[in-house]
């Protein structure tokens, strides 16, 4: 598949219960454009919640995977035999190990988004220098889009105009501070929301007031 915005909502399905995830998974897949699972759901539940997962919506992957060439297109490989639509890489290990795994997501047509500037305030340290680079090293390795911080509209602007026609995703909206309009209307095309949907008490609620916010 490829990622297209139409509620411009992505789901971070960090729960590490297989049944609470399901649960979400089924309630909220036909309301958002994906869900992206990360390390703690996967690391409980084993690469075949994907294909669990994706009776309900489009499977982003977010291992931010970061390595050498080689061992990044096996990551890839698995990801994607697993049924992932799209998985994440880190780019600052560099144009090869991006480049690695954009190619193997074109052999399965499926998608590369490339970690540029990240939402916690640790990414001062190393990555906002850098992020600019980041976002030309996405574009030249072919990668679909890049992650870039909602914590950070100002900053999503700057990124929005390096970025071209790349495709944004960004998280840090409720739980680290963002929102979600302000991210949508500094140039993200869709935003990533975990712990403000799924510890909701009503996550469909939840997920449908994100969802009105970002149609107005
Ligand atoms: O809404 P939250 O804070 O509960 O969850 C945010 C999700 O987005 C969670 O899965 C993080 O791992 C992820 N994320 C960030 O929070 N910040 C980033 O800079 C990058 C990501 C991410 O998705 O990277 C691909």
């Amino acid at each position: 598949m490829t990622l297209t915005p139409k509620s411009r909502l992505i789901i971070a399905l960090d729960v590490t219960d297989r049944t609470e995830a399901l649960s979400i998974a089924e309630k909220l897949g036909g309301a958002v454009d994906a869900i992206k699972v990360n390390y703690p759901l996967v690391l409980v539940c084993g690469l075949g919640i994907i294909k669990d997962i994706k009776k309900y919506a489009n499977v982003i992957a977010d291992f931010k995977v970061a390595d050498i060439p080689n061992t990044n297109s096996l990551i890839c490989r698995e990801t994607f035999e697993a049924g992932a639509d799209a998985i994440i890489c880190q780019g600052f290990v560099g144009k090869d190990s991006v480049k690695a795994c954009v190619d193997v997501a074109n052999k399965y047509g499926r998608e590369v988004y490339v970690v540029t500037e990240m939402s916690h305030p640790g990414a001062l340290d190393f990555l906002q220098p850098h992020a600019f680079e980041l976002v030309d090293l996405a574009f030249r390795a072919g990668a679909s889009g890049i992650i870039a911080p909602a914590t950070r509209p100002e900053r999503l602007v700057d990124i929005r105009c390096r970025a071209g026609d790349m495709k944004i995703l960004s998280p840090g909206v409720g739980a680290q501070g963002g929102d979600a309009r302000k991210a949508i209307d500094a140039g993200a095309d869709f935003v990533i929301v975990g712990r403000s949907i799924y510890n909701a008490e009503d996550p469909y609620a939840a997920a449908v007031n994100f969802i009105e916010q970002l149609r107005r």
